[in-house]
This record gives C-alpha cells, sequence and structure tokens, in this order.
C-alpha cells in the first residue's frame, strides 16, 4: 500500500514537472514567435514597374521578386511621400511628415530631423528586448546644427532608437561622401580633418562646374558642386581622404555590415533597417553588374540591388533564422530617369516602365510618386497572396508594435498588423499623400488632388507633378493611369473628400 502510495505520488511529480516543462517550451516557442527577427529593405527611388513581380519584363529581379511572390505583394502600398527624407521620417515615427515643416529633402549639414524624445519604430522595438541597427541610407540630419565631422556626432540615429548605426548621412549625390559609424566618421585621419559647406566652396578645390575635365560622370542639372570619385556632388566638402567611400563598392559594403549585423545578433530578437542607395543617382554599379541589363546604369544598380538582396536573404538561411524573421520590402518614393546626372537612364530605357500602369514619379503628387513596391515575406507563417488594402509604410509602426507586444503606437499610424500578416483584406480608409509640400486624400478607390499652383512638369526630370488649377478626382480602381479628371462630373464625391481632407488636415 505504501508502495503503491508512493509511486503514485512521484508520478504525479512527474507528470507536474513534465507539464510545466510543457509548458515553459511553450511559453518560449510563444515569445520567440511574437518577437520575431524583423527587418525593413528598404529601395531609394525603386519605381512601382521596377520589379519583375509588379509587372517588369525588361528587367529581372529574382530576389525581390520572391519577398513579393512568397509573402504577401500589395498592389496599394504606399511611401507616405514622394521624396526621401519625409518618407523616412514617416516610417520610422508613425506620423505624417506634412506635420514637420522641416521634414523635405534635406542637405547633409541638416540637424536630426527627429526629436530625441519621441517614440520611434526603433525604440518601440528596443524597449520589448530588440537589438536595433541601422545600415545605410539615413538622410534625417545629424547633429544639432553646425556638425563637427572630426568629433562624434551626436545626435545621430543612436538617439533615435538604433542601438547601432553605420550610414551614409544624406544621400549618395550629397556630401559628406563618407561613412559613419554609431557618430564617427569611418577611416577618418585627424591630420586631414572634414570641412563641408553647401553655400560656399573651399578655396581651391575643384568643382563639378569649374573642372569638367576631372569628370568621370556628367552633371545634368544641379550637382555641380565637389567632386568625389569623378562624380560631382550636391555641396561643397574638404579634406577626409582616406575615409572617403568608393561609390562602386557601396551595395558590397552595406550588404556585408547588414550580415555582419544579423550574423552577430541572431540569438536575441533584432530589428534592422537595411536601407539600401540605389537606384538613387549617381548610379555607380560594381564592375561584376555593369552591362548586367543593357538599360545601362538605372538598370544595372537594380540588378545589383536585387543580387544584394538574395545574398542577404541567403544569409539568413545560413545562419538558420530566415523563418524567425519578418522582412518588408519597400520603397522611399517613385521613379526618375534623369535625376540630374548624364547616364544614359533614359537612352537605354527601351521598354521597360518603372512607374508600371501609374502617371507621375518621384516628386509628383500622382500615383507613382507614391505608390511603390510593397511587401511583407515571412517564411512558413505568411502565406503568399496578393492583397489591394491600401497600406503605407507609416503604417508599420503601429502594426508591429501589436506584433511584438507593445502599446506604443505613431500618432498617424494604423494598426493593420492582420492586414500585413494575410490574416484580413481590410486597409486603411484613408491617407493622405505628400509630394514637395503639396497633399492630397487617398479614400477608397478614390483620390482627389486638391489645385496646387506650379508647373504640371518638371522639366529637369521630366516628370508630371499633379499640379493643375482645378481639382482632380480619379476612381484608382477604374482609372489607374489618372486620365480621367472626374471633379466635374461627381460634385458630390468631390464635396465629401474635399470636407475630409479640409478636416484631416486641419485647413
Ligand atoms: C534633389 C536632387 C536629386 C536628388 C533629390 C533627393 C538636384 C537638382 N536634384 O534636389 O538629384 O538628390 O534631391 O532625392 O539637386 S531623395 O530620393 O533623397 O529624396
Ligand atoms: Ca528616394
Amino acid at each position: 500500500m505504501v508502495h503503491i502510495e508512493h509511486y503514485c505520488f512521484a508520478g504525479l511529480l512527474l507528470l507536474l514537472i513534465g507539464c510545466k516543462s510543457n509548458t515553459q517550451s511553450k511559453q518560449e516557442e510563444e515569445t520567440v514567435a511574437a518577437h520575431p527577427n524583423i527587418v525593413v529593405i528598404y529601395m531609394d527611388d525603386l519605381g512601382y514597374g521596377d520589379m519583375s513581380a509588379y509587372g517588369a519584363t525588361e528587367i529581372s529581379t529574382p530576389h525581390m521578386d520572391r519577398l513579393a511572390n512568397e509573402g504577401i505583394r500589395f498592389t496599394n502600398g504606399y511611401a507616405s511621400s514622394a521624396t526621401c527624407t519625409p518618407s523616412r521620417y514617416a516610417l520610422l515615427t508613425g506620423t505624417y511628415p506634412w506635420r514637420n515643416k522641416n521634414a523635405k529633402i534635406l542637405p547633409g549639414t541638416a540637424p536630426l530631423l527627429i526629436d530625441t524624445a519621441q517614440m520611434t519604430l526603433p525604440k518601440m522595438l528596443q524597449q520589448q528586448g530588440y537589438y536595433t541597427g541601422i545600415v545605410g541610407k539615413w538622410h534625417l540630419g545629424l547633429g544639432s546644427g553646425n556638425v563637427n565631422w572630426n568629433e562624434k556626432i551626436s545626435p545621430s540615429p543612436n538617439e533615435v532608437g538604433f542601438d547601432y548605426s553605420h550610414i551614409l548621412a544624406a544621400t549618395q549625390d550629397r556630401v559628406p561622401t563618407v561613412y559613419i559609424e554609431n557618430g564617427h566618421v569611418v577611416n577618418l585621419d585627424p591630420n586631414d580633418p572634414i570641412a563641408v559647406d553647401y553655400q560656399h566652396n573651399f578655396e581651391g578645390e575643384p568643382t563639378g562646374k569649374d573642372n569638367p575635365e576631372m569628370l568621370t560622370m556628367d552633371w545634368h542639372h544641379g550637382h555641380n558642386n565637389s567632386i568625389v570619385n569623378g562624380v560631382p556632388r550636391i555641396g561643397f566638402m574638404k579634406g577626409g581622404a582616406s575615409a572617403k567611400w568608393s561609390d562602386v563598392d557601396m551595395a558590397d559594403h552595406f550588404l556585408e555590415k547588414a550580415r555582419t549585423f544579423v550574423k552577430g545578433h541572431k540569438d536575441k530578437p533584432f530589428f534592422l533597417y537595411y536601407a539600401l542607395q540605389q537606384p538613387h543617382v549617381p548610379r555607380t554599379p560594381n564592375p561584376r553588374f555593369v552591362g548586367a541589363t543593357g538599360m545601362g546604369p538605372r538598370g544595372d544598380v537594380i540588378a545589383e540591388a536585387d543580387w544584394c538582396i538574395g545574398a542577404f536573404l541567403k544569409t539568413l538561411e545560413e545562419e538558420g533564422i530566415l523563418e524567425n524573421t519578418l522582412i518588408v520590402f519597400s520603397s522611399d518614393n517613385g521613379p526618375v530617369l534623369n535625376d540630374g546626372y548624364v547616364d544614359d537612364a533614359v537612352e537605354k530605357l527601351g521598354d521597360h516602365t518603372p512607374s508600371g500602369p501609374l502617371r507621375g514619379g518621384k516628386y509628383s503628387l500622382f500615383e507613382a510618386g507614391t505608390r511603390v513596391p510593397f511587401a511583407v515575406y515571412w517564411k512558413g507563417k505568411i502565406q503568399p497572396s496578393v492583397s489591394n488594402a491600401l497600406v503605407c509604410q507609416l503604417d508599420l509602426m503601429s502594426s508591429l508594435a501589436d506584433l511584438v507586444g507593445s502599446d506604443q503606437k505613431g500618432p498617424d499610424s494604423e494598426d493593420l498588423l492582420a492586414t500585413f500578416l494575410g490574416e484580413a483584406p481590410q486597409g486603411r480608409d484613408e491617407l493622405i499623400l505628400e509630394a514637395s509640400g503639396r497633399t492630397a486624400l487617398r479614400q477608397g478607390d478614390w483620390i482627389m488632388i486638391p489645385p496646387y499652383k506650379g508647373p504640371a512638369i518638371a522639366k529637369a526630370v521630366n516628370i508630371e507633378l499633379g499640379n493643375a488649377d482645378v481639382y482632380q478626382l480619379y476612381n484608382l480602381k477604374e482609372d489607374i493611369g489618372q486620365q480621367q479628371n472626374l471633379a466635374q462630373s461627381n460634385p458630390e464625391k468631390l464635396q465629401e473628400m474635399v470636407a475630409n481632407y479640409e478636416k484631416i488636415r486641419g485647413v
């Protein structure tokens, strides 16, 4: 009898221990599932029609396509803006960029645009135990005005939520043309200090304007200040010779940093914002990719970026963490061909249509300015599908907060987690889109563009900006190319949208 009791007790104990460790591992599994690694792969100026998965036939982008075709491919996915800085601001803060008057294309000397007290996507993830990093293009300002590039630069991405940063300050066509890691210019020789000025040249320094004989790439408009690696830039820079980047190695450089980041932090949830510089100007493909597309440098750097993304995904696979990594893929604004350099983008375009079926391009309030490739991929978790839900990069902050169990939400960011995971078809009801300070309202299938003075076409880049002296109203479901202005024939819809627009914008 005693024996039997003994055994029963021991059995019960074992059962309890078994249950407990079962619950424990289940909890661990749930925590891991709720805290996957998160990677945002962000292109610079990649258009809606620049990927095969979005209909391109003249260019092949197998690795970007993998993210879109094996994840959710959004057909109504938007950057908040038709230029870089405001889109990046919205992505990282969940705030409409038009709420911040300084959220416009920034020079390399601009102070940090994001308030260090502001909640950001990486800060929110940090609070949830993530190790956070940015590799690539920043373009959100640095310091608090008057940066000394020879000392620690602060505030920088590290003060707004990134544990690690390895960036280019503004754009590839703007000085300073150096990499900055955690606030320090990489490879800087203290005996050759850097000075940067966007107004005045430094005495004796050559410029694109005065020294055409030194150029390996010609400028078309703008871009005629300091010359670095034979490429004339925006802004003047002196010194820092040993720190200057090599343009043709930039893609490999950022890829290597992204890979190292992943490998070094795979044991803890990480967030990586991998912001590629392509296909923004100057387009400088590595020799391995020159001629890859027959489309000149613009096509070739898209092929190069695609290869980098493939190599990056392979690293996630090799490290055994692809299944535990949610990847968002998108672009900061629409496409442009001639953005200021003579690089054959127009001449060698052939039948390629960077905007796909959309009207306009970068800088435009028409669709191609802001509607961009947008995919969410999570191997084994997200079922491949196509979604026509209206979603914006602005929404990632609140949606990812929901994913990781944070109650920090971006002010204008909608929680569309279920939509981003392919579990719900609904997107937002409405979205304000921005292009160089002008705004429009997308609502359901409709877009309303208020009258704007200013040229209909930006001549230098040959892009329709969306300006007209009348209201424009388009039904995008029936007229994706925005050919039929229905403002006159549908005054009720127009009125409804104008009222809603004014309410949201507070005008
Ligand atoms: C414009 C530049 C353009 C590009 C853009 C920023 C000129 C004439 N044009 O001012 O080349 O650098 O700014 O692009 O200077 S973005 O994608 O970073 O917004
Ligand atoms: Ca851009």
